[in-house]
């Protein structure tokens, strides 16, 4: 395995604890590299994974920010966005998970997280791309309250298929690789979610993905940046129930102004 040397470090990293709205912000562009993260966010998960594959934890440090109670500061000074993760180095501030986990394997020492065959290459450029799509339709379910789509079967379904392209290894390019780390923050959610919330077990008649997260689960550098299962569940039901407030509330007023009679509109049950 390409990276087997930094995947195997079982040293438990200290973590930093998350910065929230009254928290003093890092000295911006003191040379220090850092890495925005939270703790319960997949896409920030993804660069996270990346720099611990990488035996980056000395040269890329963390900062945890409290997305629930976020300090101004991210925003205004570091990242206009507003989103993590992203990336302080150089100069300058970066984000786009997936572009991140590009850019810290490209610029950053460390054992190379992309094969140089040319056919693993095409399809861990292809599965990059999909990442995306792959999210969303695994999400959408969840955030419109709805069963299991055929959409989001279909997508499962393609990932089992792509764990079976290349034999030498149990991964989506057969060895570990950015497409894991791609995928693995977004699969440990859904199984989580789809399982508590949809009674639906996204590995069940799925042998590829049950042996694949079988192993993803012994990588150290991975394994070190897992929630408990229960912390994303709770984190995942407040964030849905915050949504459906914020458009229980527009629908209220528009109705309202229609002078209709206000159907009493709940906060969802999960
Ligand atoms: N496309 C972005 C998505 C990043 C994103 O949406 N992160 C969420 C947390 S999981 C965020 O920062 N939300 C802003 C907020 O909650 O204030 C990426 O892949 O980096």
């Amino acid at each position: 395995m390409a990276a087997a040397a930094a995947l195997a470090s079982s040293t438990k990293e200290v973590l930093p604890p998350a910065l929230g709205a009254v928290s003093e912000p890092p000295t911006l562009f003191d040379g220090t590299t850092r890495l925005y993260i939270c703790y319960t966010c997949p896409f920030a998960q993804r660069a996270w994974v990346t720099r611990n594959c990488k035996g980056l934890q000395e040269e890329i440090k963390l900062v945890a920010i409290n997305l629930e109670d976020k300090p101004a500061w991210y925003k205004e000074n570091v990242y206009p966005q507003g989103t993590v993760p992203s990336l302080e180095h150089d100069g300058k501030v970066t984000g786009e998970s997936l572009d991140l986990i590009k850019y810290i394997d490209t610029n950053f020492q460390g054992p190379a997280l992309l094969p140089q065959d040319p056919a693993k290459r095409q399809f861990a450029d292809e599965l990059i791309a999909y990442a995306d799509a792959f999210t969303k339709a695994l999400y959408s379910p969840l955030i419109s309250q709805v069963a299991i789509s055929d959409e989001a079967v279909a997508a499962l379904d393609k990932i089992e298929a792509a764990l079976s392209k290349f034999s030498d290894g149990p991964f989506f390019l057969g060895q570990f690789s950015l497409v894991d780390i791609a995928y693995v923050t977004i699969l440990e959610r859904v199984q989580i979610y789809y399982s508590h919330l949809r009674n639906y077990e996204i590995a069940k008649d799925r042998p590829n993905l049950e042996r694949y997260t079988e192993e993803m689960n012994k990588i150290e550098a991975y394994k070190q940046t897992k929630n408990v299962p229960l912390t994303l569940l709770d984190a995942a039901k407040r964030h849905l129930k915050a949504k459906t407030t914020f458009s229980n509330q527009i629908l209220s007023s528009f109705l309202h102004s229609f002078r209709f009679i206000l159907p009493i509109l709940t906060y969802i049950s999960l």
